[in-house]
């Protein structure tokens, strides 16, 4: 068995949970904060048997598109001048996936 951590933009979620939940994966749904753009995501726990790997997969590409979204980095060039706002374009998604080996799995 493989653990899937799946981190996906909260816009893609709904979707992707209803294509995976109809072909009987089980699904943990985590909140989550992206570190860089510190705005919110959604972390997904799919514990899966290895012949379902590829197709969990083949879903998650399915519904998870990249999209591009402007943050705004503060930068000061020299000690106590002000932080100008310099604006940045960062590409989000499609999805990003850890896939552990799973030593053991018990329910009880
Ligand atoms: P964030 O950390 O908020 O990152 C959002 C997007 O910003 C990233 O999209 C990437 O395109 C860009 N980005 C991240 N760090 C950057 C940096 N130091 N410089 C320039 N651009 C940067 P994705 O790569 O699609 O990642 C989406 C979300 O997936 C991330 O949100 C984070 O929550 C998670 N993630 C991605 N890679 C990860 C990793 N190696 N470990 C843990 N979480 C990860």
């Amino acid at each position: 068995m493989k653990l899937l951590i799946v981190i996906v933009q909260d816009e893609d979620v709904h979707m992707l949970m209803d294509d995976l939940m109809a072909n009987d994966f089980r699904i943990t749904k985590l909140a989550s904060t992206g570190g860089f753009l510190k705005s919110g995501n959604t972390t997904l726990l799919l514990g899966v048997e290895e012949e379902k790997v590829d197709l969990a997969l083949q879903l998650i590409e399915d519904n998870c598109r990249a999209r591009k979204t402007t943050t705004t980095l503060l930068n000061v060039s020299m000690p106590g001048d002000a932080y100008v706002p310099m604006p940045m374009e960062v590409q989000v998604g499609g999805a990003t996936v850890f896939i552990l080996d799973i030593e053991n799995f018990v329910r009880v």
